[in-house]
């Protein structure tokens, strides 16, 4: 439902407009891993709680969503969870280990192990719903964007079983054994469809698809072995008032393709200048680009790389939603994301038409 004002326009977040590509009073600005990561009020609330843990604690992942939002006035908040929520949620021995990431106790490489991956119901991530409908609540007319991890992004943590530099064992199973290969894809593209789908019915407003690895991919591989199953997620919530965002690490050589696999909004690293991640694209709204590196750079420095990606973003031809290239490192300092966030604001603002 859009809040209305009194002349009966529809009064909707500069966010959900650019992500139309409709025209905006202000580029929005949020970020990934704005939740978390650089935070002392983080920092302070997990202490004592494991990440998983936290995951399934409506209360704490809604002050933790709203925690940025205060903090930064940022013009979307991300809810806060995990790419692998959904995987412990359908029984997959996973846990979140700190200074590691997601580590799997027994890794998937075999049919008969795809085949134990079942479906995810309601009543599995109920505490996801509960946490969202809280957020709504508290959040006011700041947009709330859901998420999941891609088909080929989980898969590589299953297969390996932890974090991986060259996804090595992923792409032996994807040559060696595609048969496999594609029914892990297309389990996860399931399970992937139903997390976002109770995410949009709990009230997320947007949904982002996170792909972070699929750069190590050439683009003859991203076409055969993984584009169908990430087309298939983001096709399963296609129709339902949400844009969807497709975001991946070092994709220039992919981001026809991850267009084209069913996005409205596609985020890219700070290798690839908007301007031309536009025309890749198909005119879609452009999200990004300022490398997470330059949060740790001297003010002055900052300043201008942001102003550097607002000039470029003004010439992306579908728009621009101001981001980083990727999430945000945890030794930032947070008055440097605030900083970033009054630029973006400042410099982008443009007299109402
Ligand atoms: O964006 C936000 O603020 C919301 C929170 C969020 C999101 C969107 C977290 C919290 N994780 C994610 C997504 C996520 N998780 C991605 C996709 C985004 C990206 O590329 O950064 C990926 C690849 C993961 C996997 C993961 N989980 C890693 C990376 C490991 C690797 O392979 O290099 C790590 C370190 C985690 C743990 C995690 N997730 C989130 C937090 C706050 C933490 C740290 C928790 C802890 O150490 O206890």
């Amino acid at each position: 439902m859009h809040p209305m004002t009194s002349n009966g326009v529809v009064n909707e977040s500069v966010f959900l407009r650019a992500c139309r590509g409709e025209d905006v009073p202000h580029t929005p600005v949020w970020f990934m891993r704005q939740a978390g990561r650089s935070l002392p009020e983080y920092r302070k609330l997990r202490e004592g709680t494991a990440m998983l843990e936290a995951c399934r604690t409506p209360d704490l992942v809604c002050e933790i969503t709203l925690q940025p939002v205060r903090r930064h006035g940022v013009d979307a908040a991300i809810f806060f969870s995990d790419i692998v929520v959904p995987l412990a949620a359908v029984g997959v021995g996973v846990d979140i280990v700190p200074g590691t990431g997601p580590v799997v106790a027994e890794p998937i490489r075999t049919a008969a192990q795809v085949e134990q991956l079942r479906d995810l119901t309601y009543d599995d991530v109920d505490y996801v719903a509960e946490a969202i409908r809280l957020l709504l609540a508290e959040l006011g007319g700041t947009p709330l964007i859901g998420f999941a991890g891609a088909p080929f992004t989980l898969a590589s943590y299953l297969v390996e079983g932890g974090p991986s530099k060259n996804h090595a064992r992923t792409k032996a199973l994807m040559y060696g054994a595609p048969d496999v290969w594609h029914a892990l894809c297309s389990r996860l593209a399931t399970i992937t469809s139903q997390f976002l789908n109770v995410q949009i019915e709990a009230g997320v407003a947007a949904v982002q698809l996170f792909d972070s690895w699929a750069g190590a991919l050439s683009l003859a591989d991203y076409e055969r072995f993984v584009a169908p199953h990430s087309a298939a997620v983001l096709s399963s919530v296609q129709d339902k008032g949400v844009p969807r965002i497709h975001f991946g690490v070092g994709t220039a050589h992919l981001l026809g393709a991850m267009a084209e696999a069913g996005a409205d909004v596609v985020g890219v690293d700070w290798r690839t200048p908007l301007s031309r991640a536009a025309d890749l694209v198909g005119g879609r709204p452009v999200q990004g680009n300022l490398d997470p590196c330059a949060l740790l750079a001297p003010e002055v420095v900052l300043a201008e790389e942001v102003r550097r990606v607002l000039t470029d973003g003004a010439s992306a031809s579908g728009g621009h939603i101001f981001n980083l290239g990727h999430g945000v490192l945890p030794e930032t300092d947070p008055g440097a994301l605030t900083r970033t966030v009054e630029l973006v604001h400042e410099h982008s603002a443009r007299r109402a038409t």
